[in-house]
C-alpha cells in the first residue's frame, strides 16, 4: 500500500555535505520525492516536531541541534514507506546502527544522527501537516 512519511536531512548531513548520499539511499530504493525543502527550523516548529520528547532531558540539546543550521525537510512515498524508509535510516543511536544503514554508515552519535523519519501513519500525516501543511 503506497504510503507518504515525512524525512529530515538534519543539520548535522548538511553541514557534513552527506545530503546528495543520504537522498540517493532513498531514490536508489524506489521511493518517490514529493515534495523537498532546505529551510531553517525554529524553535516552535522544533516544539511542534518533537511534541512527545519536549519534556525529555535530552531535548533542550536536541532543539539547539536541530536548530542550529539548514535541513532538509522531504515527503517521500512509496510502498510501505513509513517502515522502509526508517529501515534505511537504521537504529536512533548510531553507534548501535547496522552497518548498511544510513545512522550505522555514518553517524556515531545518539543526537547527531543524520535523519529523521515518522514512525507510523499517523505520525507522517501530523509532522507533514507541520511541513508541508499545503500538500
Ligand atoms: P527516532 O524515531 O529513531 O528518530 O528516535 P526517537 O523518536 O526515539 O528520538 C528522536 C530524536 O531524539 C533522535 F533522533 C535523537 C534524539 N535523542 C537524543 O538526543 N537522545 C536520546 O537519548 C534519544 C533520542
Amino acid at each position: 500500500m503506497s504510503e507518504r512519511t515525512l524525512v529530515l536531512i538534519k543539520p548535522d548531513a548538511v553541514r557534513r555535505s552527506l545530503v546528495g548520499e543520504v537522498l540517493a539511499r532513498f531514490e536508489r530504493k524506489g521511493l518517490s520525492i514529493v515534495a523537498m525543502d532546505l529551510r531553517m527550523v525554529d524553535e516552535v516548529t522544533a516544539d511542534r516536531h518533537y511534541a512527545e520528547h519536549v519534556d525529555r532531558d535530552f531535548y533542550p540539546p536536541l532543539r539547539a541541534f536541530v536548530t542550529s543550521g539548514p535541513l532538509v525537510a522531504m515527503v517521500l512515498e512509496g510502498d510501505q514507506a513509513i517502515a522502509v524508509v526508517r529501515a534505511i535510516n537504521g537504529a536512533t543511536d548510531g553507534r548501535a546502527a547496522a552497518a548498511g544503514t544510513i545512522r550505522g554508515d555514518f553517524s556515531l552519535s545518539n543526537r547527531e544522527n543524520l535523519v529523521h523519519a515518522s514512525d507510523s501513519p499517523e505520525s507522517a500525516a501530523r509532522e507533514i501537516a507541520i511541513f508541508f501543511p499545503d500538500l
